[in-house]
């Protein structure tokens, strides 16, 4: 693998030098002060691709190239936006960096309940509490229609959960999901999100799956031409959420894509903690089927407390997904390919080590996307990697 790193700019808590010390040869990055749906001018790339070289390593991976709402809704100005979108990957093509991870879901980006789930040495990671979210929905945010999507046992856990939960709680849910994590475009008041999902009315799954398809079959012949490879990060977490259909949750959903949009430059973001999120998800068999076209890997796990309750895993190789199967999976495909890809260890647990690094520098770093936690998520990666580089020598 390549041993990759998601860095936020100069406005990260953890810098260059910092992430280089951790092993990293490929830094995971994009322009993040450019919106959805403006154009990356190619002075701009360079000036951060030239940060990265200077610290010692390479921008390989751009996450994310936001996909505007009206791209995804296919109404207002998204001709116009396709065609900066078309305009920012050549950019990036001339720059040399060709692997761009994106997602299509509408609204929010992924989405968890808790961001400070404390485990029992004190150290906390991310949560999603389905029933938690449910309660948000349906007795925070009132949304209209909301009782018609889930069932009368989900419900009634729902307000049981919602019940005993106090003011500050409810607010850490609604926090959570309005305004708490990055990828979250903008932040948003409970009636702003309210009117933006109102905008996806009479969109529904088929609807979005399409307007999906055509955004990616428009924008093949540039991959194309520039060999950019289009990685898309499945839905986190994998199932419609707020009345939203999520369109790219399973092997279901990837096969269907693949089908549609043949070009081989479409592939996928291969993220274990987002697949995790439904029980029924086989990590490695999605590796094994789709492994061809995945350009991209996050790699965490999940341990779920209850039916539909999971939190963050302490160690990135154990809980839900089997890590070290899959990843004798992954060295079959690099090897196949006759290439190293890139792998960021996804989300680690915020530590003491990181309390005191904020303190000292001022800065906080952003949730999930701490030193301490990711630091040993990358080193049990590499451990990983080479005991079974060791243990089996064909691969
Ligand atoms: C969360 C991330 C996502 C991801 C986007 C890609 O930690 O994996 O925010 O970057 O969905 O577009």
């Amino acid at each position: 693998m390549k041993q990759g790193w998601r860095w936020y700019g100069d406005a990260d808590a953890i810098t260059l030098k910092e992430i280089r010390q951790a092993g990293v040869t490929d830094v995971v990055a994009a322009l993040y002060e450019r919106k959805p749906g403006e154009v990356w001018p190619v002075a701009e790339i360079k000036a951060r691709q030239k940060k990265v070289k200077d610290a010692g390593m390479t921008w390989s991976v751009v996450e994310s190239v936001p996909i505007h709402e009206d791209i995804k809704k296919h109404t207002g100005d998204y001709l116009k936006y396709v065609e900066n979108y078309k305009k920012t990957l050549r950019n990036l093509a001339k720059c040399g960096i060709k692997t761009v991870c994106y997602n299509f879901m509408p609204v929010l980006d992924w989405t968890r309940s808790n961001l400070e789930y404390a485990l029992p040495d004190g150290s906390t990671c991310l949560e999603y509490n389905e029933y938690e979210l449910a309660g948000f929905d349906l007795f925070y945010l009132k949304r209209p229609g909301a009782e018609k999507e889930y069932d009368k046992k989900t419900i009634a856990r729902a307000k049981k959960t919602w019940d005993k939960l106090d003011k500050k709680e409810r607010k850490r849910v609604a926090d959570a999901v309005l305004c708490g994590l990055p990828g979250t475009v903008d932040d948003l008041t409970p009636e702003e999100f309210l009117a933006q999902l109102k905008t996806y009315e009479g969109i529904d799954d088929r609807k979005l799956r399409e307007n999906m398809y055509w955004f990616l079959n428009e924008i093949s012949p540039v991959l194309d031409e520039t060999g950019v490879n289009m990685c898309i990060h499945p839905d986190d977490p994998p199932h419609p959420i707020f009345g939203l259909p999520r369109i790219l949750s399973n092997a279901k959903d990837i096969a269907e894509m693949y089908k549609r949009c043949p070009s081989k430059h479409v592939g996928l973001t291969l993220c274990t903690g987002s697949l995790g999120g439904d029980p029924a998800n086989d990590a490695v068999e999605i590796m094994k089927k789709f492994g061809k076209r995945v350009f991209f890997c996050h790699f965490r796990n999940l341990e779920y407390t209850d039916d539909k309750v999971f939190h963050e895993s302490q160690c990135h190789l154990c809980g839900q997904t089997n890590i070290p199967k899959l990843f004798e999976e992954f060295l079959k495909e690099e090897k196949r390919r006759g290439e190293k890809i890139v792998v960021r260890p996804d989300h680690g647990r915020l530590m003491e080590i990181d309390d005191e690094l904020a303190k000292l520098k001022g800065k906080k770093c952003y949730c999930g996307y701490s030193y301490g936690g990711r630091l040993i998520g990358l080193a049990e990666l590499r451990g990983l990697e080479i005991g079974l580089k060791y243990a089996k020598k064909g691969l």
